[in-house]
């Protein structure tokens, strides 16, 4: 868990004499960015007039866990339209690291 922890040290030698106690810092921060994972892949194909379905997406961060419910989804497809969309998938962490992932979208005639 993120935060300052600290170790102390000391020894007594054979008399029973002590060192100076000595304190060790260990600052555990969270640096690491949540990852975001798609499924269907980066790529996906579909027939132009059907109705586009998001396939779906899990967002997983080392210490909040599953962050699926705060990701972002921005683009959209219209599948009346052959062409090429980006959707993009944006989460954030309770550090205020940001990960994302798109996904091509392309729809055929
Ligand atoms: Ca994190």
């Amino acid at each position: 868990m993120a935060g300052n922890y600290s170790v102390t040290y000391n020894v007594q030698d054979n008399s029973g004499n002590s060192a100076s106690e000595i304190v060790r810092v260990v600052i555990v921060g969270d640096t690491g960015a949540p990852v975001i994972k798609l499924s269907g892949g980066q790529t996906i194909q579909v027939e132009a007039g059907i109705a586009f379905s998001d396939p779906g997406y899990f967002a997983e961060d080392k210490i909040d866990g599953d962050l699926t419910a705060d990701v972002k989804v921005d683009g959209s497809v219209d599948t009346s339209i052959v062409g090429s969309y980006l959707l993009t998938y944006d989460v954030t962490d309770s550090n205020i690291t940001c990960g994302s992932s798109y996904t091509k979208c392309h729809c055929r005639g």
